[in-house]
């Protein structure tokens, strides 16, 4: 196939509610929506989750503008692609930029499905009919508040909840809602909020069962988490450090963590994501799809991509409502007791509302 256009549009959306964690608050949405066309004038879709500063990680909307039209763009258009997982070998000789990169390829990934009449879920091999999917909760004023979004996403059927923790908004915070819910599975992310030096406060962590400690140290390490693994029973899952394949490798060899979060942006894209879902298999390291505060068109890459074997935990791609008043696409994702069905339509499996694109668009550019 050839990518004959490319549609860049810069997207602002306002979410139903801030979102904190230990790196600063979301308010609204903005990102790049990537439309890809082929020869046939087929459709393709991405989403950049490369939020408007870089907290979580280097990138940025506007990095993301910079590197797909300088770089991106220009390398993929007018050229044979064989295949989806070969869009990753155009963009090598680029550096990093995994946002802007898998926002690009996961179109590719959905004009290839379409093309072929398979949905993007089938085409990357997911055989589940439906996914398991978890809430996210940021961090609150008070434990009060915590503990009532709580009640509401267990009463949603959420099948397990994780909060947000830094230090000094941990253990008595992680005690107070095990005293209200001592059974509900739990995790709790810390975005790379400690060091090695809150040692005593990670140990304590083991004495509230929770499923995993997501990220406790910095956002490149794996020598200190590879420590930490062996001084606290709590499962560590990477998140921020995990970039690709041979990070996950890397990791799972120097025992770093026993489950790894794959979100596609941060990994350079669906055929990475694909690479570290088998090698997590393979060593029986468990994986589950992690989120950005995505639109739908992001949210349905990660509803593709759990459809996978080994996600076997429920990943943090709650329903489209819990973000927006109006989502971008048709039929919006639902959640349904705690699951989402895969769709099994061709590409993404969900249709962009074109109009509420139109109307949350800030700016837009076409390259031919
Ligand atoms: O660390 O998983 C994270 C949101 C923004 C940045 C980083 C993270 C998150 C979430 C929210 O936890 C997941 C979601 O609901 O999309
Ligand atoms: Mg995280």
């Amino acid at each position: 196939m050839q990518i004959k256009e490319v549609v860049l549009r810069h997207i602002k959306m306002n979410m139903k509610f801030d979102f904190t964690t230990s790196f600063g608050t979301i308010r609204d949405k903005e990102f790049i929506l990537v439309e890809v066309k082929d020869e046939n004038g087929i459709s393709g879709w991405g989403e950049s989750v490369a939020f408007s500063a870089p907290w979580y990680n280097e990138e940025t909307l506007k990095t993301n503008w910079h590197i797909l039209e300088d770089f991106l763009i220009p390398a993929l258009l007018h050229t044979n692609i064989e295949h989806p997982d070969n869009v990753n070998t155009v963009f090598k000789k680029f550096r990093k930029n995994n946002m802007a990169k898998a926002a690009i390829e996961g179109a590719v990934w959905d004009v290839y499905a379409k093309q072929t009449g398979q949905s993007l879920a089938h085409a990357l091999g997911g055989q589940k009919k439906e996914i398991e999917v978890g809430i996210s909760i940021g961090i609150q004023k008070n434990t009060g508040e915590l503990v009532s979004l709580i009640e509401k996403a267990i009463q949603d059927g959420y099948k397990r909840i994780k909060i947000k923790i830094k230090p000094g908004m941990d253990i008595k915070l992680i005690s107070e809602v095990r005293k209200h819910f001592p059974d509900v599975p739990l995790m709790a992310d810390a975005n790379s909020a400690y060091s090695l030096n809150d040692i005593e406060r990670l140990k304590a962590l083991d004495d509230y069962k929770l499923m995993m400690v997501e990220q406790p140290l910095a956002s490149d390490d794996i020598i200190d988490h590879a420590s930490l693994q062996r001084q606290i029973e709590t499962p560590i899952c990477l998140d921020e450090s995990i970039h690709s394949y041979e990070d996950a490798k890397k990791a799972i060899e120097l025992g770093s963590c026993k489950i790894i979060n794959i979100k596609i942006g941060r990994v350079g894209g669906l055929t990475e994501a694909k690479r570290i879902h088998d090698l997590c298999l393979e060593n029986e390291i468990p994986v589950w799809c992690g989120g950005m505060l995505e639109a739908g068109v992001g949210r349905a890459h990660n509803v593709a991509i759990t459809s996978l074997a080994n996600f076997i935990l429920p990943g943090d791609t709650a329903a489209s409502s819990r973000y927006w008043e109006k989502d971008i696409i048709i039929p919006e994702v639902t959640v349904d007791n705690g699951m989402i069905t895969v769709p099994d339509r061709p590409g993404i499996g969900y249709d962009l509302d074109l109009q509420a694109v139109h109307s949350f668009t800030v700016f837009e550019k076409v390259f031919k």
